[in-house]
């Protein structure tokens, strides 16, 4: 009896930990269901088969009849879209014209579901905005992760291919649920080893696992790859050997893998090979590879990030590099384009190359990982940022010329159209390292889908699948991350301030930073030009000219000092301490208030949140809470770093109605750490 009891007791702790088990392993993928669908499908093949099983393990309402069907009357959809119909009572079809389609619609039916926003009557017709919706991972072969804040890479190369993680499928189910339909494995900063037999080996291995889901894989290459791995003696793309070599490499991969998506390449940027080491163009290296690909239908996601410790101004170089190669792309080519002219800063202007090339395709490239936005310890929900730059009207085709429709085909008709997002993902248990991280990855998937939807929607739908449906949770936790990317703005760069972050870490103010001898363009005081005069990078006609890139009338707007909006008035000039702004206050003012702001809003944060911990189990709300400790914690040393070093040239007070600095700038200018350290809260703000 004594042990039935135990054996009970145990049985039942087991259960109770199963249910309140949430270490965020499941994503916004949580439904615990009895099945209760019966489903036919029209042909059998194994996208088909996890549709059918998703479906059937996932459907959570009434018993129902769901006919999935794959039908070529509904071409009009595009590969990837569907029809939803039916009554969700008792029979629900999804057509499209291919089995992705199916499993897309499979998803969104289960995500109406698990978002209690089921209609009575379906009439849902879909197509993704963007042909090719992929994540970039900046995973090094040793699984370091380059900007990685969640742990070691989720590949292990060196199991890989006898060992294959569970990981693995959960990894492609998560993209495909939100319509991702392609990865590129490795950095950017690429080790040609990813070409080797005994690599592509392993590649092969993630892609059959990937393939079911949709989930085609992608390489990043390394562009002297010919030479450092095949022993030519060099890697001129107009080399024949070096041409030969490459189409070689195309064969042996489509030979293992004959879905696979293409190359990604970083060349002449940072210290990386490219075809300029030889003379040739950008365009030379790209057309090389493309031609190498063409046959197999792979495309090439040539980067525009280029820029060299020259006298030009770093946000010029992009478009100096780029125009003038306007037209010379191949059509599999695509020129993949980080969404600022910088480098995903908190706030930046849309790259003005968006538009500017007329006759060569384009992509953007978001980061969703934080580099500069304060890693996996700070919650900042990035759909705002996405949007602001897709919204963006670059007036390329006049007015409406959106950065989105410019890039998804709409205003000017491309082979290929594809958005890509740096991943924030790891090993660790909870995917991206903060229990908000994972919304990032979902916003990105779901705006590649759709850029009309709303952060607001967005941020709606994963909360409700990854906390609880409750209003009195959703509605705070809502707010909390749509004023998120706002506040951080505020407390580390607000009015158009730029990279014044410590050194290589990316984390942390450092505006005093300047290191002799080192890249005047990595240095914090080349951004922000402060001096008793005032503070701002010009990049207007009396500066840079920057603005000079964009067409008109932004050219104008942005040039000229009363009518630049002020959110980006110090990125494009150097403005007085005393200029007034438009809410009256002189512009040094505007910033002690702005950090200020920034301070407060994350207080906020933490004040929400502690009012939240009876809807959420404790695992997941103490972590948060915690991790809301160090962001203002981090917000408090952003401003009185700023403040106190900003006063040295400005020679003002900081207004008598905020709160006081706490820290020294001395002894802020000690303070000394890794990302490792940062990323255990391990480093120490005297
Ligand atoms: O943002 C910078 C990062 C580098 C990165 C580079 C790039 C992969 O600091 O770590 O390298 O951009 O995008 O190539």
């Amino acid at each position: 009896m004594k042990r039935q009891i135990q054996l009970l007791t145990l049985a039942f702790l087991t259960l109770a930990l199963h249910v309140h088990a949430e270490d965020g392993s499941r994503l916004w993928l949580r439904s615990d269901t009895t099945a209760q669908a019966t489903v036919t499908a029209n042909k059998q093949s194994p996208v088909i088969a996890v549709a059918i099983h998703e479906l059937q393990t996932q459907w959570q309402g009434a018993p129902v009849r769901l006919n999935i069907a794959v039908t070529k009357a509904i071409k009009s959809l595009g590969n990837d879209g569907y029809l939803i119909d039916g009554n969700p009572q008792t029979v629900v079809t999804i057509t499209s014209a291919s089995e992705q389609g199916l499993l897309y619609g499979a998803y969104h039916l289960l995500r109406l579901q698990a978002t209690q926003k089921m209609p009575a009557v379906l009439t849902v017709a879909e197509s993704p905005k963007y042909e090719r919706r992929i994540l970039n991972h900046w995973d090094n072969m040793d699984r370091s992760i380059e900007r990685g804040y969640a742990g070691r890479s989720l590949w292990e190369w060196e199991k890989l291919p006898d060992t294959l993680s569970p990981r693995y499928k959960e990894y492609a189910r998560a993209n495909a649920s939100i319509g991702i339909n392609g990865t590129v494995l490795n950095n950017v900063n690429a080790n040609p080893q990813i070409l080797t037999a005994e690599y592509l080996a392993k590649v092969k291995a993630l892609a059959d696992i990937f393939r079911p889901y949709g989930l085609k894989v992608y390489l990043s290459v390394n562009f002297a790859a010919s030479k450092t791995l095949g022993g030519l003696p060099d890697a001129d793309p107009l080399n024949k050997e070096v041409i030969q070599w490459w189409n070689n490499k195309a064969k042996e991969i489509y030979a293992l893998i004959p879905d696979f998506g293409g190359f990604l390449v970083k060349a002449n940027s940072e210290g990386q090979s490219g075809p300029q080491d030889y003379g040739r163009t950008h365009a030379d290296g790209a057309n090389m590879l493309a031609d190498a690909l063409k046959p197999y239908k792979g495309i090439v996601m040539w980067r525009a990030f280029v820029y060299n410790p020259t006298k030009e101004d770093r946000a010029k170089q992009a478009y100096q590099e780029f125009v003038p190669l306007d037209g010379q792309f191949r059509d599999n080519v695509i020129i993949q384009i980080k969404n600022g002219p910088v480098d995903f800063q908190p706030r930046e202007p849309f790259s003005p190359l968006f538009g500017a090339l007329q006759r060569t395709q384009e992509m953007i490239e978001f980061q969703i990982t934080q580099e500069y936005l304060g890693f996996s310890n700070h919650l900042v929900y990035l759909a705002p940022l996405f949007k602001e730059t897709l919204d963006s009207d670059t007036y390329a085709g006049g007015q409406g010329s959106t950065v989105a429709k410019i890039t998804d085909g709409t205003l000017r008709p491309a082979k290929v159209t594809a958005i890509a997002g740096v991943a924030n993902t790891g090993d660790s248990a909870n995917w991206c390292g903060h229990y908000f991280a994972p919304a990032n990855w979902y916003a990105f998937g779901r705006l590649a889908w759709n850029h009309e939807l709303t952060s607001e929607q967005i941020a709606d739908e994963w909360l409700r699948m990854t906390f609880t449906a409750d209003e009195r949770f959703i509605n705070p936790a809502k707010e909390m991350m749509l004023v998120s990317r706002e506040a951080c703005v505020d407390y580390m760069m607000p009015l158009g301030l730029h990279h014044i972050f410590s050194f290589n870490a990316h984390y942390g103010p450092q505006p005093w930073g300047y290191f002799p001898g080192g890249r005047q363009d990595w240095m914090p005081v080349y951004y922000h030009k402060a001096d008793s005069l005032g503070v701002g990078f010009d990049r207007s006609a009396t500066g840079s000219n920057a603005v000079s890139q964009y067409f008109p009338p932004l050219n104008d707007i942005y040039g000229d000092i009363a009518r630049c909006p002020e959110n980006m008035l110090l990125w494009f000039h150097h403005v007085s301490w005393t200029h007034k702004l438009k809410s009256g206050n002189t512009l040094w003012e505007e910033l002690c208030y702005a950090y200020e702001r920034g301070v407060n809003k994350a207080r906020d944060l933490q004040k929400t949140w502690d009012r939240l911990e009876q809807y959420i189990d404790g695992e997941r709300f103490a972590a948060v809470q915690s991790k809301l400790q160090i962001q203002t914690k981090d917000a408090v040393w952003w401003k009185d770093a700023c403040l106190l070093y900003f006063q040295t040239f400005s020679k003002l007070p900081i207004p008598y109605d905020i709160e006081r600095p706490i820290h020294k700038m001395d002894d802020l200018k000690m303070v000394r750490f890794t990302q490792d350290d940062v990323l255990k809260n391990n480093y120490c703000i005297k």
